[in-house]
């Protein structure tokens, strides 16, 4: 992989982009990215500053107002003596640079198992002037997180918007959440939940609320919440554990 250098000491791997116009799309990719590219100011709004996406990142990152409010419901409702943030999908950084943004959090790890995804995360945070507040892990959450928080996990709240299986989640009415791929909602549960107390999963709209109501058990409750842009939902965001209190 060739990674050209922008003469500051920082590579950018071939695969990170950052078009200009729509006419700089490969022409094979120009359908697939068209109603994204139409959203880049809203998915970013320093995208013309030098934001880097892969091609398939487009798709899978938090649009910005959404990426905000998420931010927000998380300073307010983590519970207090919590004081590190895990975004354990940080993809192109949607949501990481959202969450440094607040100043709630004393650490946040944004873990991305993607090398080249991660480094556009990375320059979209010095976008947004908060690279330095983050720690950078190239990895598998389900497998390097344990042993990053051990002793932690009483003061870490976990955020996670996992693949869902690419945009084609949409042709189902009702999203089935037991075939999502490659991370069933079981697996990432089950998974994510060993880590910390609070934990919060970003979904598709359409999910199926009792698939999510059915992870539970006993008295435990679970808080979604409907994120919109326009008037129109774009996903929603599940909270358990310390997180479904007073919200
Ligand atoms: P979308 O449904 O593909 O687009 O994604 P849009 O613009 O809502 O389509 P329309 O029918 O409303 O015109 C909606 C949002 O879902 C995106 O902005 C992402 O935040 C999120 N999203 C979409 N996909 C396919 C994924 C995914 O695989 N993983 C995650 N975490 N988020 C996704």
């Amino acid at each position: 992989m060739s990674t050209p250098k922008l003469g500051n000491g920082i590579h950018r791997p071939d695969t990170c982009r950052h078009y200009n116009k729509l006419g700089d799309v490969p022409w094979d990719i120009q359908k697939q990215i068209f109603r994204y590219w139409h959203q880049r100011n809203t998915i970013f709004s320093k995208y013309d500053e030098g934001v880097w996406l892969t091609d398939d990142a487009w798709f899978g990152v938090t649009p910005e107002p959404v990426a905000l409010k998420i931010a927000h419901h998380l300073s307010v409702h983590a519970p207090a003596d919590h004081d590190i943030l895990v975004d354990a999908f940080a993809g192109a950084g949607g949501n990481t640079i959202a969450f440094a943004l607040s100043g709630r959090w004393r650490r946040i790890i944004a873990i991305e198992k993607d090398a080249d995804v991660l480094e556009c995360a990375k320059q979209n945070a010095r976008v947004y002037g908060v690279y330095d507040k983050i720690e950078w892990i190239q990895g598998d959450c389900f497998r390097d997180l344990d042993p990053l928080l051990e002793g932690l996990k009483e003061r870490c709240t976990i955020f996670a918007s996992p693949p869902w299986g690419g945009p084609t989640y949409r042709s189902a009415n009702v999203f089935d959440l037991s075939t999502m791929e490659p991370y069933s909602l079981k697996t990432l549960y089950e998974g994510l939940s060993q880590t910390s107390t609070a934990l919060a999963l970003y979904l598709p709209r359409t999910s199926d609320l009792r698939q999510i109501a059915e992870i539970v058990t006993g008295e435990d409750k679970i808080n979604v919440i409907h994120y919109c842009v326009g008037g129109a939902s774009k996903a929603i965001c599940a909270f358990f554990g310390a997180l479904s209190q007073d919200a």
